[in-house]
C-alpha cells in the first residue's frame, strides 16, 4: 500500500480564500500542486457533495489527485482519489472496505501513540500535527515542534508522513529535514488568494532546489 507523496500537499479552505473549492484547486494546480485535499467544515453534506464534484472535475483536468476530508460517503459518491480521516471520523479499516484498495487513505495523528497506532492500520500516509502554532484550526493538540516531529518519525519508521500546522515557505525545508515526506499547508499557500499559484510554484521551486 505504498504511495509516493508529493512534497507539497495543499488543503483548500473557503473561509480563508472566499473561493470555491474548484477555484482553489485550479489555482493550486496552476502553481504545480499534484495533490489537493478538499477540506470543508461548514457546508451541508449535499452542498459539500456538489462542491467536491466540481473540484474533482477541475482536478481531473489538471491531473491532480483529489482527496476529500472526513466524508467517506462523498469520496465514494464522486469517485475521488482518496480520503483524509481524523481521529473522530470513520475508522480507516472501514473506509478501506468501502473505498477499496486503490483509494489513498490518510489519517491524522497528533502524538506518538496515535502515530504508532496508525502504522497498524490500512492507511497510505499518516498526517502529524500541529508542528507549529496555527490559527487555521482552533481545536488543535499541543504543538510538537521539529524535535517532536523527529522523535515520532524515528519511532514510526518509513511510513509516508505528512506534517501539518503552521508551515510556511520559510520553515518548510526544516520540516522536511526533520523527517516529514511532505508539508501540508493551508494559510501558507492560501492567505492571499491572488497569490495562490505563485506561492505554490515558489514553494515547489524552493524545495526542489534546496
Ligand atoms: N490539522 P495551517 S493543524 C487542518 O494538527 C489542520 O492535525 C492540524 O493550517 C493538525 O497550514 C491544521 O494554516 C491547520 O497552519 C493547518
Amino acid at each position: 500500500m505504498s504511495f509516493a507523496l508529493p512534497k507539497v500537499y495543499p488543503l483548500t479552505d473557503v473561509r480563508i480564500t472566499g473561493l470555491s473549492h474548484a477555484e482553489q484547486t485550479r489555482r493550486l494546480a496552476l502553481g504545480g500542486a499534484s495533490i489537493v485535499q478538499v477540506r470543508e467544515k461548514a457546508l451541508s453534506v449535499r452542498e459539500f457533495y456538489n462542491e467536491a464534484k466540481l473540484a474533482l472535475k477541475t482536478a481531473r483536468e489538471f491531473g491532480v489527485r483529489l482527496i476529500i476530508n472526513d466524508r467517506v460517503d462523498i469520496a465514494f459518491a464522486i469517485g475521488a482519489g482518496g480520503i483524509h480521516l481524523g481521529q473522530d471520523d470513520l475508522p480507516p479499516a472501514q473506509a478501506r472496505k468501502l473505498l477499496g484498495d486503490q483509494a489513498i487513505i490518510g489519517y491524522s495523528t497528533h502524538n506518538i501513540d496515535q502515530a504508532l497506532n496508525a502504522k497498524t492500520l490500512p492507511v497510505n500516509y499518516i498526517a502529524l500535527g500541529p508542528i507549529f502554532a496555527t490559527t487555521t484550526k482552533t481545536d488543535t493538540s499541543p504543538v510538537l515542534g521539529l524535535q517532536g516531529l523527529r522523535a515520532i518519525r524515528d519511532a514510526i519508521g518509513d511510513i509516508p508522513l505528512v506534517a501539518i500546522g503552521g508551515i510556511t515557505e520559510e520553515n518548510a525545508a526544516s520540516v522536511l529535514n526533520a523527517g516529514a515526506d511532505a508539508v501540508a499547508m493551508i494559510g501558507g499557500l492560501l492567505s492571499k488568494p491572488d497569490e495562490i499559484s505563485t506561492r505554490t510554484a515558489s514553494l515547489l521551486h524552493s524545495l526542489f532546489t534546496q
